[in-house]
C-alpha cells in the first residue's frame, strides 16, 4: 500500500492521518505548527473528539508518524483551512496555495495531490494547477490531482469517517478508482468518483443547504416571537407531515464549515446566489437577536447589571470544544460594542481563558448569576434542571425541561 503524507493536523486531518494508519496504511502526519506536533509525539491528541483517543493510541502503534516537515513520497493528503476574506466574499486559500507550492518542494514525479479541504468550485483550477504547473511538471502525466472533500461532523467523526459516504473528483477516472481504492482502506460508505469541479461544487452546496435550512427555522423563530407564537411545537407538529423536516432554531450558525462555505458562492456567483446570502444575513443575526432578549428579560424582570448574566456555552455546537465563528463569541463582541460589560461566561469544554469573566467551575458560575442563558446544549446543562431551576432561564436551544422559563 502507498505511503502517505497528510499535509494539515487540525479537526480533519488528524482523524484522517490516524484512520488511514489504523487500517494499515504507513502515515507521517505534517504540521508546520511545531507545538501541535509536539503534543501529538509526545502521545496526546490536541482536541475532545468520540473515539478519537482510542484512534490515536491504534495509529500510534501501527507506527503513525509526526513531523513538521513534508516528506518524499508518492501520495499527498492536504487538510488544511479554507477561511473566507470577509470583504470580497471568495475564498482565501492562501493555506492551499502554502502547502501545494510544499508539497512540490519534495513530491517525486508519478505522485498524486489529493485535496481534502473544502474548497469553492474553480480554486483547483485557478489556484492549484498553475502551482503544479509553475513547478515543471505536467498534471496528468506528472503528477494527478484529486479533490476528496471530507464530509464528517464534529462530534461524531470517528464514526462518520468509516460509514460516510464520500466524493472523489478526479481528471483522470483510473487515478480516482486507485484514490477510491485507498479510502476504502476505512470507509464503508459508498464512494463515488466524478470530474473535480462536481466534486467542489457537491461540497459546498451539502452545507449551503444546511445553512439555508437552518435560516428558515431562524427566521420562523423571530417571526413566531413577534407574534408570540411558540416555534418549537409548531415544527414539531409541522415535522409530522411525510414530507417537512424543519431543522431546530438556535443563537446562530458557527463552526469553520457552515458558515463559511455559502460565502463562496456568494462571492463567486453575486446576483445569482440570492437565498444563499439570505439564509447568511438571517443565521448572522441571530446572536443579536438573543441579545435583544436578553436586554428584554432584563428590563422585564428589573435587572440592570450585566454582571447578573450568565453565559453558558462558549463553542459553536454541544459536546465540542471548537469555538470557532460561536455564536456566543459573536454575541459577547456585539456586547461588547454597545458597553454591555461584566456577564459572566462558564463552558466545560474550554478549559483556556478566552474571555472576560469566565469560569471554569459550573456550581460557581451558577452562584454569581440570576438570569442564565444557555448557548450551547452540552450534556452537562441537559441534565442540570435541579441545580437552575431558581434561575430566570433563557434557552436558545431548546434542551432544558424546565416549564415557565424563556426561550428563543
Ligand atoms: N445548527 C442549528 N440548528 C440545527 C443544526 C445546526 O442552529 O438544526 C447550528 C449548530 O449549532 C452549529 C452550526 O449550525 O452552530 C453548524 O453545525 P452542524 O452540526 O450543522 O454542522 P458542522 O458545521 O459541525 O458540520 C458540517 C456538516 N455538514 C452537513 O451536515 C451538510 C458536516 O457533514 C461537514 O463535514 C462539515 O460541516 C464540514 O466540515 O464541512
Amino acid at each position: 500500500m502507498a505511503k502517505i503524507n497528510v499535509i494539515g493536523l487540525g479537526y480533519i486531518g488528524l482523524p484522517t492521518a490516524l484512520m488511514f494508519a489504523s487500517h494499515g496504511v504507513e502515515v507521517v502526519g505534517t504540521d508546520y505548527n511545531k507545538e501541535l506536533v509536539d503534543t501529538l509525539k509526545g502521545g496526546k491528541t490536541t482536541f475532545d473528539e468520540d473515539g478519537l483517543d482510542e484512534l490515536f493510541a491504534d495509529a500510534l502503534a501501527k507506527g503513525i508518524e509526526f513531523s513538521t516537515d513534508y516528506i518524499s513520497t508518492d501520495m499527498y493528503i492536504v487538510a488544511v483551512p479554507t477561511p473566507y476574506d470577509k470583504k470580497s466574499k471568495k475564498i482565501d486559500p492562501c493555506y492551499v496555495i502554502a502547502a501545494v507550492k510544499k508539497v512540490m518542494e519534495v513530491c517525486p514525479k508519478g505522485a498524486t495531490v489529493v485535496l481534502e479541504s473544502t474548497v469553492s468550485p474553480g480554486t483547483m483550477d485557478r489556484f492549484v494547477r498553475p502551482i503544479i504547473e509553475e513547478n515543471g511538471f505536467t498534471i496528468g502525466e506528472d503528477i494527478n490531482l484529486v479533490h476528496a472533500p471530507e464530509r464528517i461532523i464534529p462530534g461524531n467523526m470517528v464514526y462518520e469517517l468509516k460509514h460516510n459516504s464520500r466524493t472523489i473528483g478526479a481528471d483522470d477516472k483510473a487515478i480516482g478508482e486507485k484514490v477510491k481504492e485507498l479510502y476504502h482502506s476505512f470507509c464503508e460508505g459508498d464512494i463515488v468518483v466524478t470530474d473535480i469541479r462536481t466534486a467542489e461544487m457537491t461540497k459546498v452546496v451539502e452545507n449551503t443547504f444546511r445553512d439555508i435550512n437552518i435560516a428558515f427555522a431562524n427566521e420562523l423563530a423571530k417571526i413566531c416571537r413577534s407574534d408570540n407564537m411558540d416555534v418549537y411545537e409548531i415544527i414539531r407538529i409541522a415535522n409530522k407531515h411525510p414530507r417537512v423536516n424543519i431543522l431546530n432554531p438556535g443563537p446562530g450558525v458557527g463552526g469553520h464549515c457552515i458558515s463559511v462555505d455559502p460565502w463562496f458562492l456568494v462571492g463567486d456567483y453575486p446576483g445569482l446566489a440570492n437565498i444563499i446570502l439570505a439564509a447568511r444575513k438571517i443565521n448572522d443575526s441571530m446572536p443579536e437577536f438573543v441579545l435583544k432578549r436578553i436586554s428584554n428579560i432584563m428590563k422585564e424582570n428589573k435587572i440592570t447589571d450585566p454582571a447578573r448574566v450568565g453565559i453558558y456555552g462558549m463553542t459553536y455546537k454541544e459536546n465540542v470544544d471548537d469555538i470557532r465563528e460561536s455564536p456566543t463569541m459573536q454575541m459577547l463582541e456585539c456586547m461588547e460594542k454597545h458597553l454591555a460589560h461584566g456577564v459572566k461566561v462558564y463552558d466545560p469544554y474550554v478549559t483556556k481563558d478566552i474571555a472576560e469573566n469566565q469560569y471554569h467551575d459550573f456550581d460557581a458560575f451558577l452562584n454569581d448569576i440570576d438570569i442564565l442563558v444557555i448557548m450551547v446544549g452540552h450534556d452537562e446543562i441537559k441534565n442540570a434542571d435541579e441545580k437552575i431551576k431558581d434561575k430566570l432561564v433563557l434557552d436558545t436551544r431548546n434542551v432544558c425541561k424546565l416549564e415557565g422559563i424563556y426561550r428563543l
